[in-house]
């Protein structure tokens, strides 16, 4: 008789990768599976976000009169509090916040990492029950550890990720991360509340048929990015690539990810440098992208990783997903600006 396999769970996959690692303490360990945790409280609170008729809308009082928050508040101040009593992060930067959060006590200055995130990413899409997500990336402090963080801890280049992935809260929620080790996904099992081993070494197709931006900017595009567009709606009838966009970058990022396509958010004539922010979308999909064998770049032959960061919330175009689409998106911009 042959034993039941067990399918493989974010901690114990974590845990094996860390046994690579002779001398690891594991602190990112810990920390990976307390992001891992604060997901799960995170899901279930999107779960319910189609009850709100019935438990209450967020801004408004519940049928018990408790103030219902809006989800992503909701998400931030989990990720908060998960993240604060794993002693492993000393401050955090979030889209939710405008200054760099510190977690100021002796047990958290003694934390390692800091965290940046962007705790619900799609909020266009949070109130009508379409997938949204989470996006996280960390570092190593900078600054001295039992010290209190400061911003330098957080302005540090992409490439000085140690781990970064995302939450996808869709048909099913997954976790999707990288240790510069290659891409892993793991799925939800809500029967078991774990998230298991669902996609292992997650390789991006170097060339694929997809791409998504949002083409009701078209005219505020540069003229190299409407070349690109319409060199994707090809030649006639029998060429050309699909559109898919759903106006959540982890969704759509996801999509590409794995079927082969190009994620894009130029810079438009209202919003010079795009929408995107470095710190907290771009940097973590980017070091995804790249783990995936995919590309990442503001569209203008620059590297997103190695962007040195000046501000929390600073913004940059980005263009990402299958190496040849990249590639090729950049000859039209380099050619017609
Ligand atoms: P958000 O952080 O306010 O949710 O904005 C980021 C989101 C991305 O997830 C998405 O790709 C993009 O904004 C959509 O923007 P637009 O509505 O301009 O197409
Ligand atoms: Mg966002």
């Amino acid at each position: 008789m042959t034993a039941n396999i067990q399918p493989q769970t974010l901690n114990e996959f974590i845990i094996l990768q860390q046994t690579a690692f002779p001398y690891a303490k594991g602190d990112l360990t810990r920390l990976l599976n307390h992001i891992g945790v604060a997901a799960k409280i995170v899901n279930r609170e999107v779960n319910a976000a189609g009850l709100a008729d019935i438990l209450g809308k967020a801004g408004k009082t519940n049928i018990q009169g408790e103030d219902v928050m809006k989800l992503d508040e909701f998400a931030n101040e989990q990720f908060i509090r998960v993240l604060t009593s794993s002693g492993e992060v000393c401050g955090l930067a979030s889209e939710e916040n405008h200054d760099i959060i510190t977690f100021n006590n002796n047990f958290t200055k003694e934390g390692k990492y800091v965290v940046c995130i962007d705790p619900l990413d799609g909020s266009s899409n949070i109130d009508v029950n379409v997938s949204i997500g989470t996006i996280f990336s960390i570092y190593r402090r900078i600054t001295e550890i039992g010290t209190l963080p400061d911003d330098r801890d957080i302005l540090q280049p992409g490439t000085k990720q140690v781990a970064a992935g995302y939450v996808i809260y869709g048909s099913s929620t997954m976790l999707v991360y990288t240790t510069g080790l290659g891409v892993t996904g793991f799925t939800l099992d809500p029967s078991i509340g774990e998230f298991c081993l669902s996609h292992y070494n997650i390789v991006t197709p170097e060339k694929g048929n997809l791409y998504s931006i949002n083409e009701g900017y078209y005219k505020q595009f540069s003229p190299g990015v409407q070349k690109y567009l319409d060199h994707c709606k090809g030649k006639d009838e029998n060429s050309g690539y699909s559109a898919r966009y759903i106006g959540s970058m982890v969704a759509d990022f996801h999509r590409n990810l794995l079927k082969g396509g190009i994620y894009m958010y130029p810079s438009t004539k209202k919003q010079e440098g795009g929408k995107l922010r470095l710190l907290y979308e771009a940097n973590p999909i980017a070091f995804l992208a790249e783990q995936a064998g995919g590309l990442a770049t503001d569209g203008k032959g620059n590297r997103i990783l190695e962007i040195i960061p000046k501000a929390i919330h600073q913004r940059v175009p980005l263009f990402t997903g299958s190496k040849k689409m990249v590639e090729d998106v950049e000859g039209w911009i380099k050619k017609y600006g």
